[in-house]
C-alpha cells in the first residue's frame, strides 16, 4: 500500500513537471512575435494590425505584387499654345498597341479663352468654356515609345445640338472587342457646373483605331432613379474583358454639385454586358468601390485590381477582388497618376490570369494657372506587373524636395473655395 501510494505521488510529480515544462517550452517559442518577420500568421494572440498584416498577399510591402512608386515623364509632341489655357488635354484612355504603334484617345480642348469655372458655368457660351472639359471633342494620338506622340486629329467631335454630347464629349476610353474598336465617353448636353457635372456614356464604334468613328448609342449606362447613388451622372468609363463579359467600370458623385457641393463624395459601380452596344445590367452590389476618382481597373491574377486615388476613407490605396465586385485594400501607394490609364495587353483578352502594368498615362490638371487653366497628359512607369521585376519600384521612401512641401503654402487654405477665409493666429 505504502509503496502504491509513493509511486502514485512520484507520478503525479512528474506529470505536473512535464506540463509546467510544456507550458513553459510553449511560452518560451511562441507568446512573443518573432524577430524574423513570419510569412505566416503565427499560432499567437495578435493586435489588430498584426491579424492585418497577413490579409495582404505577403506580409512585406516591398514583395507585394500590388506595390509600386511611380515615376513621372513629360511627353513630347503635344502643343499647348504657350500655357495661355486655351488647349487642354485630359482623360487619356489606355494605350493599345496596334501594328506596332500605341494608339491613346484623350479630351482635347482647344477654346478662344481658357475656362471660366463650374461656379459661373451659367455665364459659358458657344465660345466660353465652363470648366476645362467643357466645349471638347475627342482626339487622338500615335506613338512608338509612348513618350513621343504624333497628334493624328479629332475622332469623335461635338455632334450637332440636340443630339446627346452636342455641348462637350470628353472622358473617353476605349474596348477592344470581337476585332472591332469602341469609344465609351461623357457626352454633355449643358455646360459643366450649370447643374452639377450631368452626362450619359454614349458609345462609337470602328474597324480601325484610325477610325471613321461610328455613333453607336447614347446612355449606354443607365442613370439610376431620382435619389439613386447614380442618378444624373455616370462618368469615367473604363472597360475591360472579364470572365468573358464586357465590364464597364464607372463613376457618380453623391450629393451634387452645386446643390450640395459641400458634402461631394464619389462613388463606383460596375455594368456587365456582351454587347458593347448594350445594353448592360448594373451588378446589384453596385457601388462596387467607394473610394477612388477616375477609375483604373485591371484584370489581376483570377481577379479585377483597381487604382483609388484622391477620394474616400481608401483613397490612395491598391485594391484586389477575386471576382471584380467586391474589392478589399491590398496596398497602400504614394505619389499616384491621375486619371491612370495603364497599357495592358490583357485587358480585353479575357486570359484569366491578368499580369497588370509598367507604364502608362495620367493627366495633371493644374498645369496652368487658375486664370489660365488647362491640363496635361504625361507618362508613368512602376512595377504593377507578375512579369517584371524592378526592385527600385519597390522602395518604400518617396523623397519630394522641400519646395514640393512649402509649394502646399498653408495660404492655399484661406483661398480654398469652401474655406472659411479665418487665419489662424
Ligand atoms: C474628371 C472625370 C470626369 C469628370 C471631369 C471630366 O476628373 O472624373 O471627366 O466629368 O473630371
Amino acid at each position: 500500500m505504502k509503496s502504491k501510494i509513493i509511486i502514485a505521488l512520484i507520478g503525479s510529480v512528474l506529470v505536473s513537471c512535464s506540463a509546467k515544462l510544456d507550458t513553459s517550452s510553449k511560452k518560451k517559442s511562441t507568446s512573443v512575435f518573432p524577430f524574423k518577420m513570419p510569412t505566416e500568421k503565427p499560432n499567437i494572440s495578435l493586435s489588430t494590425s498584426s491579424e492585418r498584416m497577413f490579409e495582404y498577399s505577403t506580409p512585406r510591402v516591398q514583395d507585394n505584387e500590388l506595390f509600386s512608386q511611380f515615376k513621372y515623364t513629360r511627353l513630347k509632341g503635344f502643343d499647348y499654345n504657350n500655357g495661355d489655357g486655351t488647349i487642354s488635354r485630359r482623360d487619356p484612355s489606355r494605350p493599345i498597341l496596334v501594328n506596332g504603334k500605341y494608339y491613346i484617345w484623350y479630351t482635347k480642348r482647344h477654346t478662344t479663352v481658357p475656362p471660366i469655372g463650374w461656379d459661373r458655368a451659367a455665364e459659358a457660351t458657344d465660345v466660353i468654356p465652363s470648366t476645362d472639359w467643357d466645349l471638347c471633342d475627342i482626339w487622338y494620338a500615335t506613338s512608338t515609345d509612348g513618350i513621343t506622340w504624333e497628334e493624328k486629329g479629332v475622332a469623335v467631335s461635338r455632334p450637332a445640338k440636340p443630339q446627346s454630347g452636342w455641348r462637350s464629349v470628353a472622358t473617353p476610353d476605349i474596348l477592344v472587342w470581337k476585332g472591332k474598336y469602341y469609344l465609351y465617353y461623357q457626352a454633355f448636353d449643358e455646360p459643366s457646373g450649370l447643374r452639377g457635372d450631368l452626362c450619359p456614356v454614349s458609345v462609337s464604334y470602328s474597324d480601325s483605331p484610325d477610325g471613321p468613328w461610328i455613333h453607336g448609342g447614347d446612355k449606354v449606362i443607365p442613370f439610376g432613379k431620382e435619389g439613386e447613388w447614380d442618378q444624373n451622372a455616370t462618368h469615367d468609363p473604363h472597360p475591360i474583358v472579364y470572365k468573358g463579359k464586357i465590364y464597364i467600370y464607372y463613376k457618380a458623385a453623391y450629393n451634387k454639385w452645386p446643390n450640395d457641393r459641400s458634402h461631394y463624395a464619389v462613388g463606383h459601380g460596375v455594368v456587365i454586358g456582351e454587347d458593347p452596344l448594350g445594353p448592360f445590367k448594373k451588378h446589384p452590389l453596385n457601388p462596387v468601390m467607394q473610394s477612388g476618382h477616375e477609375t483604373t481597373y485591371f484584370p489581376f491574377k483570377g481577379g479585377v485590381a483597381a487604382l483609388a486615388i484622391k477620394d474616400g476613407n481608401e483613397r490612395e490605396t491598391m485594391q484586389y477582388s477575386e471576382d471584380g465586385v467586391n474589392f478589399k485594400i491590398a496596398a497602400g501607394l504614394s505619389l499616384t497618376p491621375t486619371a491612370a490609364a495603364p497599357f495592358c495587353p490583357d485587358a480585353f483578352t479575357n486570359s484569366g490570369n491578368g499580369r497588370g502594368f509598367t507604364w502608362g498615362l495620367c493627366h495633371f490638371v493644374n498645369a496652368g494657372t487658375p486664370q489660365k487653366s488647362y491640363s496635361i497628359m504625361a507618362r508613368f512607369d512602376c512595377d504593377l506587373s507578375l512579369d517584371y521585376n524592378e526592385p527600385a519600384f519597390k522602395d518604400t521612401g518617396v523623397w519630394h524636395r522641400p519646395e514640393v512641401y512649402f509649394a502646399q503654402g498653408v495660404e492655399s487654405i484661406y483661398e480654398h473655395p469652401e474655406g472659411r477665409g479665418v487665419k489662424k493666429k
